[in-house]
């Protein structure tokens, strides 16, 4: 099955298409799709952004989607950056000025800087519209390690793990990551209501 997948994040497209690959599924991104698009993310919650990301796109294309919001919640920080994990330092940051500000900001508060990851996934057709949740429950440091990953990687060590994400293999983060736990889920559930083909 072919799947447009609603991102211009290269980092979350190089992880699906992992993911996808062994249940048979072709993941295509959206600008290979349909060219240069950046969707307004207006909702307060991962599930309506991911959800505007999937209907913005199937209104445009007509063929089904997938679409993740994702973002770290750190518990020192009430649940910071969450939604707006993606431009937590300011509009156009890159991911390394989000490190220095949650590092700057965590620095005031004694360890462990307990957080999680969360990514909602949905599929969307035009008729069904099917959500998973994956959580990945870590603790953050205060200095960048490792240049595997993408976003808050090289800060987030998961619970279990001496390595932070971005010091792991692509197969190894897929093995545990937040991303993985909700496209498995959402792919058995598309798969028992019969929409995986
Ligand atoms: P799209 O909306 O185009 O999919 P985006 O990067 O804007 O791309 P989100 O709005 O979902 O995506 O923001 C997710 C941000 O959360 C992402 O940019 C990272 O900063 C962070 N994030 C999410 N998953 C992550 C992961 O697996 N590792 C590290 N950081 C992650």
């Amino acid at each position: 099955m072919k799947l447009i997948f609603a991102t211009n994040n290269k980092g979350k497209l190089r992880e699906v298409t992992q993911i996808l690959k062994p249940l048979g599924c072709e993941v295509i991104g959206l600008s290979e799709a349909v060219g240069e698009l950046e969707i307004p993310e207006t909702g307060n919650t991962l599930e309506a952004n991911a959800s505007i990301k999937a209907s913005t796109v199937y209104n445009i294309t007509g063929l089904p989607v997938i679409a993740d919001d994702s973002g770290l919640e750190v518990e020192a920080l009430s649940g910071a950056p969450g939604v707006f994990s993606a431009r937590y330092a300011g509009e156009n940051c890159s991911y390394d000025d989000n490190n220095r500000k949650i590092i700057s900001e965590l620095s005031d508060f004694p360890i462990p800087y307990k957080s999680q990851f969360k990514c909602c996934a949905i599929f969307f057709d035009g008729a069904k519209i099917i959500q998973a949740l994956g959580t990945l429950k870590g603790e953050l440091i205060l200095e960048q390690r490792g240049k595997n990953g993408f976003g808050y990687d090289p800060l987030f060590i998961p619970d279990g793990y001496e390595k932070t994400l971005a010091e792991m293999s692509a197969e190894q983060k897929n093995s545990i990551s937040h991303r993985a736990r909700a496209f498995n889920s959402l792919f058995e559930q598309m798969k028992s209501e019969g929409v995986l083909k």
